[in-house]
């Protein structure tokens, strides 16, 4: 059979129209494996980026900070994560991770660092910080690692404490870190403002046990687990972008939910 398939202004007959058409496929596919295939070797011969987030190259890098951007913008203050009744709360809290959580005995003197400024640090004791407004939040907490739990947690919002503390809230994060330094997390204003972000001193309607920070640690219900740093040492405002010990080992930053 002729394939005379590409002869214009002639009637072509059902077959002619299939070939025309098989043939026509699979130039266009060929020509997308060509463009996927440089497009690839392209990308896997960009040079990695340096840094603590790096490790990357940087067009998938850029790729992720212009999502970062489309989800930043989307998120409203507004939004509030799924609370339950307090029954529905587990008796049973489960614990997990402990970096940062040294020096238990050490609890007895604590008091709350809060870098205004540079040089202008506020000493806070919990006495002070349970004389705050109390919020409670029962909600389901998720950790990355796949599990979640409904749970039951009491302290102050962020947002009142910053308020009580005259603590700059234009800047665009918060800095969290234990007394040790060894946790360490960056909260986005927005998300640290957010009226379920609590700096929290009771699980249950008890003083949170030392695993679990004690005595003040941050529960924030529209991230991940990994922002929720148990016993806080230090807070501190920046412009820029503070250290985080999850984002450090490739986790995104903003471990929104
Ligand atoms: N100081 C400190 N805070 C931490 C962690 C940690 O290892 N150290 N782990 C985080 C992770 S991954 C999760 S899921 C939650 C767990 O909180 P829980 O132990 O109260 O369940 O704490 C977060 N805060
Ligand atoms: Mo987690």
């Amino acid at each position: 059979m002729a394939f005379k398939i590409f002869k214009p202004g002639k009637e072509l007959t059902v077959q002619q129209q299939i070939t025309r058409r098989t043939v026509l496929s699979f130039m266009v596919l060929s020509l997308f494996a060509v463009l996927g295939y440089f497009t690839w070797t392209w990308l896997y011969h960009q040079p990695e980026l340096p840094g603590p987030r790096g490790g990357v190259q940087k067009p998938l890098r850029q790729v992720l900070e212009a999502n970062e951007k489309i989800f930043n913008k989307a998120f409203s203050g507004n939004h509030l994560a799924k609370t339950f009744p307090v029954e529905m709360a587990a008796k049973k809290v489960r614990v997990n991770g402990n970096i940062g959580l040294t020096n238990d005995n050490d609890t007895a003197n604590w008091q709350l660092h809060v870098v205004r400024n540079p040089g202008d640090t506020l000493l806070v004791s919990l006495s002070e910080i349970k004389k705050l407004p109390k919020t409670e939040v029962v909600f389901d907490f998720k950790c990355v690692e796949g599990w979640s739990q409904v749970t039951r947690w009491a302290g102050v919002r962020y947002r009142d404490f910053a308020a009580f503390c005259h603590l700059d809230t234009t800047l665009n994060y918060v800095g969290f870190t234990t007394p040790d330094g060894e946790y360490y997390v960056g909260i986005d204003m927005p998300s640290a403002m957010h009226p379920q972000t609590l700096l929290c001193y009771e699980m249950n309607g008890q003083p949170l046990p030392m695993n679990q920070g004690y005595p003040l640690r941050m529960i924030i219900p529209v991230k991940y687990g990994i922002k929720s740093l148990k016993r806080i040492g230090t807070i501190y405002l920046s412009s820029e972008k503070p250290k985080d010990y999850w984002a450090e080992r490739g986790y995104d930053y903003y471990a929104g939910l």
